[in-house]
């Protein structure tokens, strides 16, 4: 269909019927749903109405832009019959070309005024500041280039606009500007690819590296709605872990004919010593999850089935960082960031960043995974009857 046909009287009164009857529909659903919901449900209300209402804001301003067309076109073809010089479109085009690059220039600096000041802290891992950097680089390369090419391809249009006074030059190439604009473009994307390649290459390699400290390992299990958390007990080994053993008692399936699950350990909180590697070991039991660190710069997919890791040296205590953003309370927060069900949004965990010395108080303070319940279901508990023998029953994973 022609874009002219969509201003067709009979489009566009279909068009608003059917405005109408959305607008309709969404207030008559809204209002008995918002009168029962419990208060928790306001928010996904208020998302909806805000989201309908700026789809009928959108298509009210279309219609209002067809109209308005239609009125110059009606009053243009009036002034014709009447023998008065039309209205000159180019200067139209021209004006609306300016007030489109000027709207879109304040639209640029509202978002980095506004918007930037909502920007993450500065990066509290190792690699994160070199993400950071990356990110800094590739931003003063490109803004500088976006706004020269808006100013010059709305101005050149309002500047050079349609006239009866000059003619336009016909010049249809030019090798050197062709150059110019393909070898700059494509040394810089090289340079930042590139980089980044190797960025990238030193982020994703979990594996420990010799002559530096070794990583601790953490196990983080997603499922709907939380994240469990295991540390490795004195021996700095997690157990392996095997999902057919897991029962209501061995919520992660922990295999304990691996001796070095015996002493590991559960936590409500991520406590991590700063400036020691951790190696996060990560898993989903259900859907899709991601493990999502803003401030430490790193996320990774929690995927059923294959384990998935992410290794990073936090470098800025939480203390630090209550400082340095003048917030008392701040914390460091693991998120989930994949849209896995309705309790998503309640998906995170604490994480705290210590001094060794705090870390290792608090960690002998965890409780083992191998709780007493765990224990009797396993058949590990020593009973009155069994001591008789004087042999110790030891049935693991039955
Ligand atoms: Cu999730």
């Amino acid at each position: 269909m022609a874009f002219k046909n969509i201003f067709k009287i009979k489009t566009l009164s279909t068009a608003i019927g059917a405005s109408l009857l959305c607008a309709a529909t969404t207030v008559m659903a809204q209002a008995p749903a918002a009168a029962t919901a419990p208060a928790a449900d306001d928010a996904a209300n208020t998302m909806w109405m805000g989201v309908s209402y700026y789809v009928l804001l959108f298509l009210l301003l279309a219609v209002i832009v067809g109209i308005v067309g239609k009125i110059l076109r009606v009053y243009d073809l009036t002034s014709q019959i009447q023998g008065k010089k039309p209205l000159n479109w180019n200067n139209i085009m021209g004006v609306i070309c300016m007030l489109f690059l000027l709207a879109g220039l304040y639209g640029a600096y509202w978002e980095f005024t506004i918007q930037g000041t909502m920007s993450l802290p500065e990066a509290a891992s190792v690699h994160g500041v070199s993400l950071d950097r990356m990110f800094m680089v590739t931003f003063f390369i490109t803004v500088p280039v976006f706004f020269i090419t808006q100013i010059c391809l709305f101005g050149f249009a309002f500047v050079y606009r349609g006239s009866d006074k000059r003619k336009a030059y016909f010049y249809p190439h030019n090798n050197t500007i062709e150059k110019i604009w393909t070898v700059i473009p494509a040394i810089v994307l090289t340079v930042l690819v590139i980089t980044g390649f190797f960025t990238w290459k030193t982020i994703t390699n979990t594996n420990d590296v010799k002559g530096e400290p070794k990583a601790i390992d953490i196990d983080i299990t997603g499922h709907q709605f939380q994240f469990e958390i295991r540390y490795p007990g004195k021996d700095g080994k997690l157990g392996t872990k095997n999902y057919t053993l897991t029962t209501a008692a061995n919520k992660l399936g922990v295999d304990f004919k691996d001796k070095n699950s015996m002493d590991d350990l559960v936590a409500d909180t991520i406590f991590l010593p700063v400036n020691k590697p951790v190696r996060l070991n990560i898993i989903a039991q259900d859907v899709i999850h991601s493990v999502f660190m803003p401030h430490f710069r790193a996320q990774i997919n929690a995927v059923p089935g294959l384990p998935t890791y992410v290794k990073f040296t936090p470098t800025i205590t939480t203390e630090q960082m209550r400082a340095k953003v003048e917030d008392p309370k701040f914390e460091y927060l693991l998120y989930c960031n994949k849209i896995c069900g309705g309790g998503h949004y309640n998906m995170q965990r604490v994480v705290r960043v210590v001094t060794q010395a705090q870390y290792d108080a608090w960690l002998v303070q965890q409780k083992p995974y191998l709780n007493d319940a765990l224990k009797k279901e396993l058949k590990m508990l020593v009973t009155p009857a069994d001591t008789t023998g004087g042999q110790k029953k030891l049935a693991l994973n039955n």
